[in-house]
């Protein structure tokens, strides 16, 4: 099948305590393990994996690496000859290069974003088990988000130049890795820059998106939640927790889900969203959104893009 789904974001941190009580107090994420270098490893209640966020100290906020699972062993060395094949370098890291998962295929998109793809991690199981299991744990602090659903890259747009790493990414991720378009931002004369899209490997609208910008950076994370009243239930937890929340509860139009943005202690943008979106099917018609309807797209509610959104990243 090649690549199944997301499997983990290693997030750079400038304060590990501060970054780990967010993630564990207010998204309820929970820690796994940590290594000999400080990372700390935490997964979700919802995954069987053992862990779908890195944390890493370091001296800058920002993404390290964006791993995606694929369903077979022999799916790294096919994708290792089609991404070779395209023109980009790979590396195969051997076992254990991460703790706890197998094999691992490292290369950057076009944009220069680290991806790595395994077939194994090793599996822990969900907080409720997989014997008759109850339908949510007891004892989940904060939002407790399901799971780790989609991250979303900043990547370097500028009209002028004609650089537009996110329709090279784009292109790469469909030819090479085989995602489907979801969803396309399309701006300037004739609508004819893609600046932003939303690609899926597994049945919901996005499992990365790419969003142009000045620069290449993270722009967030993303968790999932069940319903709108979970995402109340979440932005009362970051007031509680006094968590700098960057837009308050609205929904997108682009997928369809209802969002909040907020940040983690260091500025790495996390996002809770809740929803399936739609069922996304390989065969669906790609939906595009114009400029002049980006501000509905993106906040469905006011139609309003505010200036930091797309401005403010790591
Ligand atoms: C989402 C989403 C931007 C749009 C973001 C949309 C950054 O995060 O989950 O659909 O313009
Ligand atoms: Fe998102």
């Amino acid at each position: 099948m090649g690549v199944m789904r997301i499997g983990h974001a290693n997030l750079k941190v400038m304060d590990i305590e501060a970054a780990l009580r967010h993630y564990e107090r207010v998204l309820g994420m929970k820690e796994t393990m940590r290594d000999d270098a400080g990372n700390v490893y935490l997964k979700c209640w919802d995954e069987w994996d053992k862990y779908s966020v890195i944390l890493t100290p370091s001296d800058q906020a920002g993404l390290q690496h964006l791993a995606y699972k694929v369903e077979h062993d022999a799916d790294l060395d096919s994708l290792q000859q089609r991404v070779e094949a395209y023109g980009i370098a790979t590396e195969m890291l051997p076992d254990g290069a991460l703790p706890a998962i197998g094999r691992t295929l490292k290369f950057a998109l076009p944009s220069g974003h680290e991806i790595r793809l395994y077939a194994h991690k090793e599996q822990v199981g969900t907080s409720v088990g997989s014997l008759n299991p109850d339908p949510w744990p007891d004892d989940i602090p904060g939002s407790a988000v399901h799971w780790l659903d989609h991250c979303l890259l900043m990547c370097e747009l500028n009209p002028e130049t004609g650089v537009n790493r996110v329709a090279e990414n784009t292109r790469f991720m469909r030819e090479c890795l085989d995602f489907h378009l979801a969803e396309q931002v399309m701006v300037g004369s004739g609508n004819s820059i893609q600046a932003a899209t939303w690609m899926f490997r597994s049945s919901t609208p996005h499992d990365i998106a790419f969003v142009g910008g000045p620069r290449n950076g993270l722009h967030h994370i993303a968790f999932f939640l069940d319903d709108w009243a979970d995402v109340l239930k979440s932005a009362d937890v970051m007031a509680k927790n006094k968590v700098k929340m960057d837009v308050a509860p609205t929904r997108h139009g682009i997928t369809r889900g209802t969002t909040i943005y907020f940040f983690d202690p260091s500025g790495n943008r996390n996002e809770t969203f809740a929803g399936l979106g739609y069922l996304a099917q390989p065969d669906r018609p790609v939906t595009t959104w114009t400029e002049d309807q980006l501000g509905r797209g993106i906040f469905y509610h006011s139609g309003e893009l505010n200036e930091a959104f797309t401005t403010v990243y790591t």
